[in-house]
Parts: C-alpha cells; structure tokens; sequence
C-alpha cells in the first residue's frame, strides 16, 4: 500500500511533532458537551488531607508541596545551584543610542564557567533613556533569537539552531538575514520603552534546541552526570525546565544592572513559552508580576477538560517539554494529582495574568479562564482579588485585579493589544 493510499488516521500515527499536533488540530474536540465531567484536585487541601486556611500555611506547607508535585508529575525538578555552579555575566556591548535614541541597548553573555561545554546564552536588554530612577523589566524568551525580535540590524543573528521555517528565512536549521525582525511585532519594544519599561530577552534554543534530541546540545545534558546518554528518568527536568532556568538567569544578571530595577520584574511569554513563563514565575518568586500569552495545554488551561490540545497530545507530539512522568497521565488526566489552576496559584500574592485568544480554541481559552478563577482562594488567604466575575468575560474586555484575564479579538500571537494590558497591569502591580 502507498502512503497515500494510507487512511488518515494511520498517517496520523506516523507523524511526530510539530506535525502531529498540527495534524491533531484538525481533528481535536472542540465542543464544550464532549468533555467529560471531572473534578479538579483541592487547591487548599494539602496530600494528606489538611485545609489550608491562612497565608502563612499556604506559604510554609501547601506551596512548597505543590511545588514539588509540579516538579514530580509535570515539568521536572530543576537542578540546585550547586549542580550549576558559578554564574558568569560579561556585557558584551552597549549601545547608548538604541531605538533612535530612546533607549540603551545591552547585550550580556551569560555562561557557567564550570560547564564550558554550554555555549551559555546571549541576552538582549533595553532600557528607556532619561529615566530618573532604575526600570521595571519585561523578562522573556523569544522564539527566534535577538535578531527577530529588534528591528535594529546590527544585532547579531543567532548562529544557534532554529526550528525549520520558510517565512521566516531559517535555511539548513540555521537564522539567514531574512530572518531579522521575524517575531517584532511581538515584541513592540518602542511601545513598552515609551512606558518607562525595560526588556530583557534570550533565544530559547540558547539553552535546548526544541526538539525531541534536543536536550542531547543542550544544557540538560550538559549538567546531568552521564552527559548525552543519560536516560530521562521520571522527575528529571524537561526542556520547559531548562528554557524557564534561563529566565532566572537573567534575573540574577538584572540584579547587578543598576540601571534595572530588580524588585520590579515581570516574567512573560507566549504559547510554548507562556508555559515556561508560568513555570519560572511559579518557581522564582523575584518575578513580582507573572504573565502567560494562549500558553494553553500545559501551561494556563486545565488540563482535565479535554478540549483542544489534550494531554495525550502534547505528551506525544512534545514529550520533550516535561518530565517522564506527564506522559503517563495521556487518557488519564484524573490520576495526575495535581491541574493547572495550580500552577496559577503558586504565583499567589504576585501578581498574574492570563490571556487568551478566541481563535485560539486549540489552546482552550475558556480553560485558561478558569484556572485563573480557580487559583482565587489561594489569593484570598493573603487579602488579594482575582477576577471578580466567575464567567468567562466578553472578548476584548480585561478583568481582574491580582488575577486578570482578557481573551481578545484574533488569533494565537501576541499583539499590541496584548502588551496595552500587560503594561497596563505591570505598572499597576510593580510598586
Ligand atoms: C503547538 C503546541 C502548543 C503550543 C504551540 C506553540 O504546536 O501544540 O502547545 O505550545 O505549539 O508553542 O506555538
């Protein structure tokens, strides 16, 4: 038989990655009556069946046991200091009139000087000029390095390998010329310098490459014992891990940057990487301010509904991402112990927002609305709001305060009407 004689389903199965979730796209439930009725685990009940009932248990007991299970069942235990040693910062240049003028523009090597195997990553820093006092910053990872996000074409293309694509001129795994300023328009850094923000970004393939070997080139295997042939063994970090160790990185080199203020740092990233947001602002608890952009399955949605991408599908097109034990909760997400309304709550009292599209069924927005709602109680033990509604809101109208939540016009992107809430909310919440 050829294979385009195959039936679809069997060409399905013969399909890994990116194309197998695309393929699954197409196919995927998204009507609401389909999903089948669940219950979420107890965000205030700890393992052994205690209630939590004020901020400093949440603090002592329920945060880190959830940050364990997180560890345990989803993304993977993120190696300790020790494992990484000394971190080494060398600003390697630094342009006083970036953006016509209007901002400084740094680019700082971060490597780990015991580990000099790990080409280390380069990041791309602005900051408003004539500002009397140090800048809150943006910290996030982009998709296809430095060059992409500025418009400025002396910004050095990234030599690191780069997912395949045409439009955006990776030819041979590797950034062209015509991949520069590829992902600016989500990244409208004149529109956040203008607010007084700074922006600091670094390629997320300067960690791992995304895909599934990827972590063979990358710092996980640069810091497991066993190198590249370590197996993944069921609580090891995954590339999610590794992209979000990253965004912690720069904030240790923000809190040397005296024209930075360290206190007021908000974590942000989109799809993919909106769950390495969630994931590092869960974790470090320096970002004051967490925001997730459509980082559905995995990351804001909960994973439970079935709707969308599903957990069987991002296990088996993306399994890289997690740690071992995740997959083995495909088809049978009543077993993990723990939904993603959590991992909102491990942000509790910072501040944090999610945001959907409505295109964007595949990342379920609706789920993405409810784990905010349903992280609220952890809020409440510390006297901070959420949403303020329990219904999923008109499009195009933000809610919330420590919680907030828009699902806008469109597709699944980041866009201008993205960053007007983000900035919005940032400097509302980092004070
Ligand atoms: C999709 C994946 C999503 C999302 C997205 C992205 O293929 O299924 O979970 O992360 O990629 O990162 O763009």
């Amino acid at each position: 038989m050829s294979r385009t004689t195959l039936p679809i389903f069997m060409i399905t199965a013969l399909l890994v990655g990116e194309d197998f979730a695309e393929a699954q796209q197409k196919t995927a439930n998204y009507d609401e009556s389909k999903i089948p009725r669940y219950t979420l685990p107890e965000l205030l009940k700890t393992q052994v069946g205690k209630t939590i009932s004020t901020a400093e248990a949440w603090a002592n007991t329920r945060r880190p046991e959830l940050l364990a299970l997180f560890e345990q069942h989803v993304f993977g235990k993120t190696p300790t200091a020790a494992t990484w040693g000394k971190v080494d910062f060398k600003v390697t240049q630094v342009k006083n009139d970036a953006l016509n003028g209007k901002a400084t523009r740094k680019f700082i090597h971060i490597s780990l000087p015991e580990h000099p195997t790990w080409q280390g990553m380069e990041v791309m820093l602005y900051i408003p000029n004539g500002l009397s006092q140090p800048a809150p910053c943006f910290v996030g990872p982009s998709f296809g390095g430095n060059h992409a996000v500025s418009t400025e074409k002396d910004v050095p293309l990234s030599t690191r390998w780069m997912r395949a694509s045409k439009e955006k001129g990776v030819v041979d795994s590797r950034a062209t010329e015509d991949s520069r300023a590829n992902e600016a328009s989500r990244w409208p850094l004149e529109m956040i310098i203008a607010q007084g923000c700074a922006v600091a970004t670094y390629y997320y393939g300067d960690i791992e490459p995304d895909h599934t070997d990827g972590w063979k080139e990358g710092l996980r295997a640069v810091l497991s014992k066993d190198g590249a042939a370590a197996e993944w063994k069921d609580g090891q970090w995954g590339a999610i891990g590794a992209w979000a160790w990253g965004l912690s990185r720069i904030a240790d080199y923000l809190e040397t940057d005296a024209d930075v203020n360290a206190k007021h740092l908000a974590v942000i990233g989109h799809s993919r990487l909106g769950k390495t947001s969630l994931w590092a602002g869960a974790q470090d608890q320096r970002f004051g301010v967490v925001i997730s952009n459509n980082s559905g399955e995995g990351g804001a949605a909960i994973m439970r509904r079935n709707i969308g991408e599903t957990t069987a599908i991002i296990t088996k097109a993306f399994p890289h991402w997690f740690t071992k034990t995740y997959t083995s909760y495909s088809n049978n997400d009543a077993a993990c112990p723990i939904d993603h309304h959590m991992l909102i709550a491990l942000a509790a009292p910072r501040a944090i927002y999610i945001a959907s599209a409505v295109e964007d069924t595949w990342a379920d927005p609706k789920g993405e609305f409810l784990s905010g709602l349903h992280a609220e109680p952890a809020y409440t033990l510390f006297g901070k709001k959420g949403y303020g509604i329990s219904e999923q809101p008109a499009i195009d109208s933000p809610v919330g305060d420590s919680i907030a939540y828009h699902v806008r016009t469109g597709k699944h992107d980041v866009t201008s009407y993205d960053w007007e809430q983000y900035l919005k909310f940032a400097k509302k919440h980092l004070k």
